[in-house]
């Protein structure tokens, strides 16, 4: 090859570098670096965890000024309900919503909340459970950023039978998870454990006859065209929590960071008010629409059901004393949180 051609090669190889550094170099926004994170969750996307999920989006690209680009991926087609935790831990998706029922051992803590304490509401349960997570600051999240926590509205009985005394209650296969999965059994239900996303199908081959959970899923999943009846007992909530990436959160530019810190307690409350709102939406929907029977117990009966359920607390306080937590303190803190947030 000549000198010459060589030369040539050399000075356009050159000029197309120089080209490309500074578009690189343009400042605005053509060229200021937007961050993209993967948003996993597990339910199908009309439920409430995927409502807030989208809120959450919403807020964080308006607030960073589209410095951030939220991906969002519901009904488990990122990660699945079991895997959220350590998903997340690796790096599968940045970001993803998890319920604590599904995994009792591994949030023992948190999961206190779904102790039979008294929680009145999904905004009260939300901003008691934040308190207790900020207060305890658990081990079980330490690999992880919590971004925001949240709970549903107090669980009832949706079932294609009715639900009247515990001599009714007595052997059906009812699904349910973690702490209000323990309290069905102490009222004599067959208890079936699975997560939410498992449930239509399991209620469609009458693998169970129904469920305990909160009522916005009567509408959010249909389940009012088989649950004809509903019990109120209002006994428990499910907790759940937002969990990011250790990395991908360091990695995240300090105005980032503060945005997202921001929106955690409001986004607990959003998510809490939202939910305790659509549950009357959907009780509504339900009587009309499916003509859903809503069953009230009698204040004996009702008395007879809480009397079974104080082992449970106490079970839980020797299940977690014996693992090193201050366990009664952590069951006052949530009654006097419960106070406090309910006023
Ligand atoms: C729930 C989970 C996913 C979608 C909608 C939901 N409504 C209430 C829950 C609570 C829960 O996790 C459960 O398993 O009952």
């Amino acid at each position: 090859m000549k000198k010459r051609n060589l030369s040539r090669i050399f000075m356009c190889t050159a000029m197309a570098l120089a080209l490309v550094f500074s578009a690189l170099c343009i400042p605005g926004p053509v060229a200021a670096k937007t961050v993209q994170l993967n948003y996993a969750n597990f339910p199908p996307a009309p439920t409430f965890p995927c409502v807030q999920m989208e809120r959450w989006k919403k807020e964080v690209e308006k607030r960073t000024n589209g410095q951030v680009r939220i991906n969002t991926f519901p009904g488990g087609t990122l990660l699945g309900a079991k895997n959220m935790m350590d998903g997340v831990i690796s790096g599968q998706a940045d970001i993803g919503c998890l319920c604590m029922a599904y995994q009792p051992g591994r949030f023992m803590l948190t999961n206190a909340t779904s102790l039979p304490l008294g929680i009145p509401s999904a905004k009260v349960g939300s901003l008691v459970l934040w308190d207790l997570y900020n207060k305890y600051q658990p081990k079980s999240f330490a690999k992880v950023k919590v971004l925001t926590m949240f709970t549903t509205a107090p669980a009832n009985i949706m079932s294609e039978k009715p639900v009247k005394t515990l001599v009714d209650l007595r052997g059906m296969d009812l699904r349910a998870s973690g702490g209000a999965a323990q309290i069905l059994s102490a009222w004599g239900a067959n208890q079936v454990g699975m997560p939410m996303s498992a449930t239509p199908e399991a209620l469609q081959k009458g693998v169970v006859q129904g469920l305990f959970s909160s009522l916005e899923v009567m509408k959010d999943l249909k389940f009012a065209e088989i649950c004809k009846h509903v019990t109120m007992t209002d006994t428990v909530i499910y907790p759940f929590a937002v969990v990011m990436n250790m990395d991908r959160w360091n990695a995240l530019p300090d105005d980032v960071k503060k945005v997202m810190t921001e929106l955690g307690e409001e986004q607990a409350m959003w998510t809490g008010e939202y939910m305790d709102s659509h549950v009357t939406e959907s009780v509504e929907w339900s009587k009309t629409t499916h003509q859903v029977e809503i069953i009230t117990l009698s204040d004996a009966e009702k008395a007879k059901w809480n009397a079974l359920l104080q082992p449970i607390t106490d079970k839980w306080v020797g299940e977690a004393k014996a693992k090193g937590l201050p366990a009664a303190a952590i069951v006052e803190d949530i009654k006097a949180f419960t106070q406090k947030r309910a006023q």
